[in-house]
């Protein structure tokens, strides 16, 4: 999709401030500038924009090259019992819902996302675990969808709330149901884990009997409600800035090699933000929020991962 500048401008002010690359010496000493290159990780997030212009491009891979089974991870069965009511309609009532720093909040069915001018590109997702996998996905851009929005001039960053609970406030993995949560585990740092992934292979074997995907959403029958769960779930949430946002190959993506997303991949709708690594790619999106300043969630750290210690700018 080509947004016309003039479009941009008025849509997103913030980009403005990313966007003078010229003017670094200046944008350094600036308060902003101060306040965003304050650690190691912002200042790689500031050379790599430099390097970079606003549309660059994650590689694309020819349709031969897609691994013939997308490995799930992190969750892949969201145990929530809003999800689960969604799941089991087939997510025919599911909408997001897309509001905060807009002029016009969205509230989108599945239904009204297809009808919208999509984009399908075959990339490589790289997960810190040391494995990568190459899918095609098939979405709406999320500049399409804020640019319908309409921007309000203090939106800085994109914030996606997922419907998967990680884990509850105060501790306890415990599910309502009593069943252990799934929780996940990555390397220690986010560049060792990088590293690693330079050495690995792409990701391309066939399942086995002990981690065939549970896909096919919408196959069992309703489960039994489980009991409403009076303590504080932890969400997994992202978020990216509003460059990232407005990158053509950032979509929010409902068909995984041409085929409604599974959920172990994220149904019904899931981020691809593809130059940056798996952690980033949020799964079970429900709320899309523009926001100023990512204070207000979880730690602060701009999503689940980062709040453990992983870097916000997962860029690759
Ligand atoms: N909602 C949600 N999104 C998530 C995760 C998760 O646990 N929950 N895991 C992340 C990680 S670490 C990776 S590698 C990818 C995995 O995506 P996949 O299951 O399609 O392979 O999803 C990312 N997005
Ligand atoms: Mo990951």
């Amino acid at each position: 999709m080509i947004l016309h500048r003039r479009k941009l401008l008025t849509a997103g002010a913030g980009l403005a401030g990313t966007a003078l690359l010229g003017g670094c010496d200046r944008f350094a000493g600036t308060e902003t500038g101060r306040r965003t290159l304050k650690v190691g990780e912002d200042a790689n997030l500031f050379v790599q924009r430099l390097l970079m212009s606003p549309a660059t491009l994650a590689r694309e891979y020819p349709a031969a090259m897609i691994s013939p089974w997308f490995k799930p991870n992190g969750t892949i069965d969201p145990p929530d019992r809003d999800f689960r009511a969604l799941a089991a309609k087939k997510f025919s009532e599911f909408k997001l819902t897309i509001d905060g720093l807009v002029q016009k909040p969205l509230s989108l069915s599945l239904a009204d996302l297809r009808a919208l001018p999509g984009r399908t590109q075959v990339t490589r997702h790289d997960c810190v675990e040391g494995w990568s996998c190459i899918g095609q996905w098939s979405g709406v851009p999320l500049a399409e969808l804020l640019t319908r929005a309409g921007l309000k001039p203090q939106a800085r960053y994109a914030v996606f709330h997922c419907a998967d609970t990680l884990e509850y406030a105060g501790g306890g993995l415990e599910g309502g149901d009593g069943a252990s949560l799934w929780r996940p585990e990555h390397p220690g740092s986010v560049r060792d884990g990088y590293i690693q992934l330079a050495a690995a292979e792409d990701w391309g074997g066939a399942p086995t009997a002990t981690d065939a995907p549970k896909d096919d959403w919408g196959q069992g029958a309703p489960e039994p409600e489980a009991p409403e769960d009076k303590r504080t779930p932890i969400r997994y949430y992202e978020s990216i800035d509003l460059f990232d946002a407005f990158n053509p190959q950032t979509i929010l993506a409902y068909d995984l090699n041409g085929k409604p997303l599974p959920v172990s991949n994220g149904a019904p709708l899931r981020l691809r933000v593809e130059r940056q690594l798996g952690y980033k790619q949020a799964k079970y999106v429900m709320r899309v929020e523009l926001v100023e300043s990512l204070s207000g969630f979880g730690q602060g750290g701009g999503g689940y991962w980062e709040d453990r210690g992983y870097e916000w700018y997962a860029g690759i």
